[in-house]
């Protein structure tokens, strides 16, 4: 972590990078570490490929990612929750394209990519991110709170994922301590719905199939789901928690059409390890919850993943 304060205290630009379709917590360590960034006095701009979903957008201290002042001149990136290169879409270009290169990031599956690379076995790359705060001497604020918030809260299931650490709660009390209103944000992103969402939601529990005696659960959203009801990817994020809710189910998948085939979410319960099963199909993420990215057709796709859960069930 030292190695990243100095790479920052070095610089006067920055390129804060987040992965491609971002989520809270690549959003939320983002937005933190830019207000970080001006506390010390640099310039600093987001890139990303893709839109801030909707209800993030709400959120004023994530709002704040797309508002980034435009830099002329960029010679320090920092990827933020971003396990390999590609995960950076078409910002690789412009990493690439940049003198000197850092990463923070909480993925096992991390492949050190940049010059400097700090990888955290946190639950979340908000913690990460919060600990380069305090490396780096800022005060934590009201803005930087709200941030990581987003991101512990998406990365955590709220704090109560299974391998939620002591650590973790007691990071996140830091941030209750800025009297973040965190029930505002709770509810924006995770208590309202649209009307869209739950139509796809209907959608795919239409589609939705049990398999290995019920220990398999797996629907799928085609492109035409998602453009009869104007919806985007983000607007099925609950999708995969619906299936891994079904009783006795061990593995969850959830499959939506993208230009070159299926990509897949996956859950599993904690005596197994989606996140193995994934990067075997050239994918990754976490123990519980990976995915990867499938050229095939629906029915083709559907079957190497039951093929591959049949393995390890
Ligand atoms: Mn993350």
């Amino acid at each position: 972590m030292k190695n990243l304060a100095e790479f920052i205290l070095q610089g006067d630009n920055f390129a804060v990078i987040s992965h491609i379709s971002p989520d809270g917590d690549t959003m939320g360590s983002a937005a933190a570490l830019i207000y970080a960034l001006e506390k010390l006095g640099k310039r600093a701009q987001w890139f990303c490929e893709g839109n801030v979903p909707e209800d993030y957008a709400k959120i004023p201290q994530i709002e704040k990612l797309v508002k980034s002042k435009k830099l002329e001149k960029i010679e320090n990136a920092i990827c933020v929750d971003i396990s390999s290169a590609d995960r950076m879409g078409s910002c690789l270009q412009l990493f690439n394209n940049t003198k000197n290169t850092a990463q923070i990031d909480h993925h096992a599956t991390n492949t050190m990519f940049a010059k400097v690379n700090v990888v955290r076995d946190r639950n979340a790359c908000a913690f990460a991110v919060l600990e380069l705060i305090e490396e780096l001497g800022v005060e934590l604020d009201y803005d930087i709170a709200r941030a990581l918030f987003v991101g512990v809260c998406t990365d955590t299931g709220r704090l109560s994922h299974v391998g939620v650490t002591k650590e973790d709660v007691l990071d996140t009390a830091k941030l209750y301590a800025l009297d973040i209103k965190h029930n505002e944000i709770i509810a924006t992103l995770f208590q309202t719905s649209t009307l869209k969402k739950i139509k796809l939601k209907g959608r795919a529990s239409q589609h939705l199939e049990l398999a290995f005696e019920g220990k398999v659960a797996y629907t799928y959203l085609d492109s035409t789901d998602y453009a009869e009801f104007s919806a985007q990817s983000s607007d099925s994020e609950g999708v995969i928690d619906m299936c891994k809710s079904i009783e006795n189910v061990c593995f969850s998948f959830f499959i939506r059409q993208v230009p070159n085939g299926y990509k897949a979410s996956m859950r599993c319960k904690p005596e197994y390890d989606v996140a193995t099963l994934c990067a075997s199909l050239g994918g990754g993420g976490h123990k519980l919850a990976a995915g990867c990215t499938i050229e095939a057709d629906r029915e083709t796709a559907i079957k190497i993943l039951l093929d591959k859960i049949s393995e390890v069930l």
